[in-house]
């Protein structure tokens, strides 16, 4: 029994052989989580960009929803902890996919010990501008307006906006290292024992006396992931 955890792949974001390296990252780590896990948690940014219609969904993410599927089809629990870059999801994942959302913070349970998981987007103190865009980003009469847009034309004006804000992050986040580290030793305080956070894509892994801090790193430079197990938890990369 294992709960695996991995994050930011930004499928979509890259040229058709990054994303082809990235499809077959994430077929190996699902060929490990078949081996020995049961449970699956996403912590954010899969997709770098994600919006789905009434009656639509992006045709170009086929091949990692039927490995997902896959895993849950063998009895694999999967939570999908939204990140910046796919905040958009609508009910697609919960009802085609039996996949469980959760579009902020997520605490669980697992082994014993006390799990707190965050995406991790704005949690940086100075990261106020960021915040402000997340406010209108996430407005329910936006989303509204934006699903009015053509599909073709809505996805070719996302991309452009979604590579200037991973352009801009990459910078913005390495500044603030210190604010997720503190972020964190506050809810180890706070009584959870392990915290872990994407977002920024460098992999991490703190041990202090109050528990465990864990940075899942990212499917894109590092393939790196989180294992958990009822005696360990590590952070792992792919071969
Ligand atoms: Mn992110």
């Amino acid at each position: 029994m294992a709960l695996y955890i991995f994050s930011d792949a930004h499928l979509g974001a890259h040229s058709e052989a990054k994303e082809s390296e990235k499809i077959s990252k994430i077929s190996q780590l699902c060929e490990l989580i078949k081996e020995d896990g049961d449970r699956l948690i996403i912590l954010g940014d899969l997709f770098d960009f994600w919006f789905e219609y009434k009656h639509t969904a992006p045709k170009e993410h086929y091949r990692v929803l039927f490995l997902l599927s896959e895993l849950v089809k063998q009895g694999i629990k999967i939570d999908y902890v939204s990140g910046n870059h796919d905040f958009w999801l609508g009910d697609f994942f919960e009802t085609q996919m039996k996949i469980s959302i959760h579009r902020d913070d997520f605490e669980t349970n697992y082994g014993g010990k006390r799990f707190h998981f965050i995406h991790g987007d704005g949690l940086a103190a100075g990261d106020w501008a960021y915040r402000i865009q997340k406010k209108v980003f996430r407005n329910k009469f936006n989303i509204w307006l934006y699903r009015k847009l053509p599909p073709d034309f809505a996805f070719a004006f996302a991309k452009k906006v979604s590579g200037n804000s991973r352009a801009r992050s990459s910078k913005r986040e390495n500044e603030f290292l210190s604010d997720y580290r503190n972020y964190a030793a506050g809810k180890l305080k706070d009584s959870f024992d392990v915290v872990v956070i994407g977002h920024l894509h460098i992999p991490s892994y703190e041990e202090t006396d109050d528990g465990i801090y864990v940075n899942s790193g990212d499917f894109i430079e590092h393939f790196s992931y989180v294992k958990v197990t009822a005696d360990k938890i590590s952070l792992e990369y792919l071969k």
